[in-house]
C-alpha cells in the first residue's frame, strides 16, 4: 500500500524521510544554543546532529525550561520547517490541497516530564470542541517529525485502524486538556499498537481520529531528550468527512456553545 491507502486504511503511513536540509539544521542549532549550558560537558565542535543527542545533566527547572520551549515554539526556524514545501509536498502524498492548520508544536520530552506525556487520545477530541472556526471540521492530519531520533522507550505509538471507530469521549488531564479516552485498553488490540522508531528528519503521518499516546515511562531512564514537531495540515478538499461522534463528546460541544 502506499502512503495515501495506509493513511486512510489504516489510520497510520510509514516512515517518510523529509529532506529539509538547512531548514532542520537551523532548528537544531537554535535548540543546541538554548540548552548548551544545561548538557553534559561536551566538545561544542562536533557535529549539530550529534550535539541534539547529548543529555542533559539534569532535567531543567519547570520556568526554565517553558521559557526555552516559548522561544523554540515562536521561532522563525520552526515557522520555516513547519510552511516548508518539503512538509507540503509530503501531506501532497495523502491530501490533494494541503493547507497550515493552525496548530503545530516542537515538544521535548524527558522521562521525568509526565505533564508533556499524553495518554491515549485521538488528536480530534480537541479540534471538535473547539469554538474557534477555523479549527473545527477541518479535520487536520498530525505529521509527527523527529528533530534528533526517537526510539521504543521515548517515541509515541499509534494504534492500527482505530480511525475507523468513533470520536471516543475524552477525560480531562490537567495541564493538558481533553487527553484521556478511558477503558480503551479494552478496545485496543495489542498487535495494532506500533511502536514509531525514527532518524532525524523521518515523519509518520496519522488521522486525526487515529488513538495515539507518547510511549510511557520506562525504567531505563536517562536525560536524553526526544524532540519531536507535530505538524497539522488539513485538506481543502475535504478528503475525511463526517465522522461518528460518541454522544457524550455531543453534548460536550452543546454544553461548551451554551457557556
Ligand atoms: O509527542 C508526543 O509525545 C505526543 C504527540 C501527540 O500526541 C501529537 O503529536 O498529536
Ligand atoms: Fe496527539
Amino acid at each position: 500500500m502506499n502512503d495515501k491507502e495506509l493513511f486512510f486504511e489504516r489510520g497510520f503511513t510509514n516512515n517518510i524521510k523529509v529532506e529539509l536540509g538547512q531548514k532542520l539544521t537551523q532548528l537544531q542549532s537554535l535548540v543546541y544554543d538554548l540548552t548548551k549550558d544545561l548538557l553534559i560537558e561536551h566538545d561544542s565542535n562536533q557535529p549539530i546532529k550529534q550535539k541534539i543527542k547529548l543529555p542533559f545533566k539534569t532535567v531543567p527547572r519547570g520556568d526554565s525550561w517553558s521559557k526555552i520551549m516559548n522561544t523554540v515554539n515562536e521561532s522563525i526556524q520552526l515557522k520555516d520547517v513547519i510552511s516548508s514545501d518539503e512538509i507540503k509536498n509530503t501531506f501532497k502524498r495523502i491530501f490533494s490541497k494541503p493547507v497550515l492548520f493552525e496548530i503545530s508544536a516542537f515538544r521535548a520530552r524527558f522521562p521525568e516530564q509526565s505533564r508533556v506525556l499524553y495518554n491515549w487520545h485521538q488528536d480530534e477530541g480537541t479540534w471538535f470542541l473547539s469554538k474557534k472556526k477555523n479549527v473545527t471540521e477541518k479535520f487536520p492530519a498530525t505529521l509527527w517529525l523527529s528533530i534528533n531520533g526517537s526510539d521504543e522507550k521515548n517515541s509515541i505509538q499509534v494504534v492500527g485502524n482505530t480511525h475507523k471507530l468513533k470520536l471516543f469521549n475524552h477525560q480531562w488531564v490537567d495541564g493538558q486538556g481533553f487527553f484521556k479516552i478511558n477503558n480503551i485498553n479494552k478496545m485496543i488490540k495489542e498487535d495494532d499498537i506500533h511502536t514509531v522508531k525514527t532518524e532525524e528528519s523521518e515523519c509518520l503521518i496519522f488521522h486525526p481520529l487515529t488513538i495515539h499516546r507518547s510511549v510511557p515511562v520506562s525504567e531505563n531512564i536517562d536525560l536524553r531528550p526526544r524532540y519531536s514537531l507535530d505538524i497539522r495540515y488539513f485538506d481543502d478538499n475535504l478528503s475525511i468527512k463526517k465522522v461518528n461522534v460518541d454522544f457524550r463528546v455531543k453534548l460536550k460541544k452543546i454544553f461548551r456553545g451554551l457557556i
